[in-house]
């Protein structure tokens, strides 16, 4: 029953990302000699992988990442090289092990302190360090000589996200012609003006043109980056109609596929939860009467945190009658902690939330209830349907999968999501969803408060349209239509070949 069974890969795939789909860890801890100590797994989280999974399973592929978290695994072992899943054929693992030098540069250095702003529209946040682009380098030549070990003539690589912009190109270089070299890019591609600012920007946009095809969630940040490729590679021909371009000879194909989630899966989960017991997150904050508003995000600048505050400190104001009737449950994961800039934000977040619950709490009840314990699925399944009204605020978002898993849990029909419009998923879903500039307080309040009061016809006729979309458009579909690109290219560069 699963949408991805149908997709059609046409050859063993290998898929480069960044996270491991699988962490592994010893079991006995006493064993004298790590090669005595049996190896149990972690079941993966995440649609990517849920959608991947089967793929790889059916194509005999290869999942190729950074070797983290599994802390106490010796990355060195044998076993590093592994079969996955648990208790099948499965498909290879390979992990590679990174020295913490190489993570700081590559994953907390270029990753995430200049393409993750730079690409966010978040300048003034760029942080240049040293040596980190070099690092950046080498890892991604490390992560393309371990795509080259296991390639094959029909081998049809797909790379996920920032983290690999040079990886493409070294990939293409040295693996046969006939295999396809694919990346899909997760966050924004920012606008000419804005990429400018970006260090080693011409290396980043020639080697993400060693893909044959590049994907993204929306329109806009294709023609952001076909944009960036007219203006800082001149020897680039770019075909906006066709969407295609030609560097060195060699065409990329850029298409705009949105992601969405294993609705299925969100909708199962939701109705297996326990509507008169709901999470225990929320047992002690929040009695059965209480109206219930929630957000989910990581801890990211990105993510519009302060900016729901500020609203929803406005909407008390301007709304009194809702106090002790309306609590806002909070739920945000810590997220690249070592950057001082992502420290800040979260103790800023902390002591908002600390200020406005001063100013409006009475007895036992506080207007902002607020956790960074990580939420099993299905609690989290339980809270999307327990919620009457999802904020997902931030202030520029690729796509935002967490207001898509809130309407695929919303069995009942009868929550109301309010979604900046300046996310990939508001381009999808429109205006069914409340939309919001999260900058602007007022608005923001009052689009609140009309959520709230909203009749229960017109709340479920706007979720009705809501679930079908994200229903339309899950991971299976997106993964379908990823395929068929690969598909027609991989084709085309066949026949090319006997040309
Ligand atoms: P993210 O920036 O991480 O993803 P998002 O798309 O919302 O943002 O995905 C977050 C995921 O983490 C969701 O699946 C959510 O359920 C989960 N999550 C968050 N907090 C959690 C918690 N406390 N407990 C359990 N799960 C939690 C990047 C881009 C997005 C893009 C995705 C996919 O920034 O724009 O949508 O990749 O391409």
């Amino acid at each position: 029953d699963d949408a991805s069974d149908e997709a059609a890969c046409p050859g063993p795939l290998i898929v480069v990302s960044n996270r491991q789909p699988y962490r592994h860890e010893y079991d006995d801890a006493d064993a004298e000699d790590d090669t005595e100590r049996s190896v149990t797994v972690d079941e993966p989280t995440g649609g990517l992988t849920a959608g991947l999974d089967p793929v790889c399973k059916r194509t005999d592929g290869t999942w190729i990442a950074w070797g983290d978290g599994s802390a106490d695994f010796d990355v060195t072992d044998d076993r590093n090289c592994v079969s996955v899943p648990p208790d099948s054929e499965g498909y290879t693992l390979h992990r590679l092990d990174l020295s913490e030098a190489a993570v700081d540069s590559y994953y907390r250095g270029f990753s995430n302190r200049v393409l993750w702003p730079i690409c966010h529209g978040f300048s003034d946040l760029l942080e240049d360090r040293p040596t980190d682009f070099e690092w950046y380098r080498t890892v991604n030549e490390r992560f393309a000589s371990a795509v080259a070990d296991h390639a094959t003539d029909d081998s049809v690589v797909w790379i996920q996200d920032y983290h690999f912009a040079l990886a493409p190109r070294l990939v293409r270089d040295s693996i046969p012609p006939s295999a396809t070299v694919a990346q899909f890019w997760h966050i924004p591609w920012p606008a000419p003006e804005t990429f400018r600012d970006c260090p080693a920007g011409v290396d980043v946009l020639e080697g993400v043109l060693g893909n044959d095809l590049l994907g993204f969630h929306v329109d806009r940040y294709v023609e952001n980056f076909l944009e960036c490729v007219q203006r800082y590679v001149p020897n680039a021909t770019v075909d906006r109609d066709q969407r295609l371009v030609r560097y060195e000879g060699e065409p990329t194909t850029v298409v705009a596929t949105p992601m969405g989630v294993d609705a299925a899966s969100f909708d199962r989960r939701a109705r297996a939860a326990d509507r008169r017991n709901p999470s225990a997150l929320l047992t002690d904050a929040v009695s059965e009467e209480t109206v219930v508003g929630l957000g989910v995000d990581r801890l990211d600048y990105t993510k519009g945190i302060p900016e729901r505050l500020a609203a929803l400190e406005r909407f008390f104001e301007r709304n009194p009658d809702w106090c002790g009737e309306f609590t806002f449950v909070q739920k945000a994961t810590p997220s690249r902690t070592e950057i001082p800039t992502y420290e800040r934000y979260g103790e800023f977040v902390r002591n908002e939330v600390e200020r406005i619950n001063g100013r409006f709490e009475s007895g036992d009840w506080k207007p902002i209830v607020y956790t960074e314990e990580y939420v099993e699925p299905d609690d989290l399944c339980a809270l999307y349907r327990q919620a009457d009204v999802m904020i997902v605020s931030p202030i520029i978002d690729g796509m935002n999968l967490v207001a898509q898993e809130y309407l695929a849990a919303s069995v009942d029909c009868d929550g109301a999501l309010l979604l900046s419009d300046r996310t990939g998923a508001y381009e999808r879903l429109g205006s069914h969803a409340l939309g919001i500039d999260p900058t602007d307080t007022d608005a923001f309040a009052r689009r609140i408060a009309e959520s709230l009061s909203m009749p229960r016809h017109e709340r479920r006729r706007r979720m009705n349209t809501l679930r079908h979309r994200v229903f339309e458009n899950d991971i299976g579909s997106w993964m379908d239509s990823q395929f068929d690109w690969i598909q027609s290219i991989h084709e085309g560069s066949s026949s090319e070949a006997i040309d």
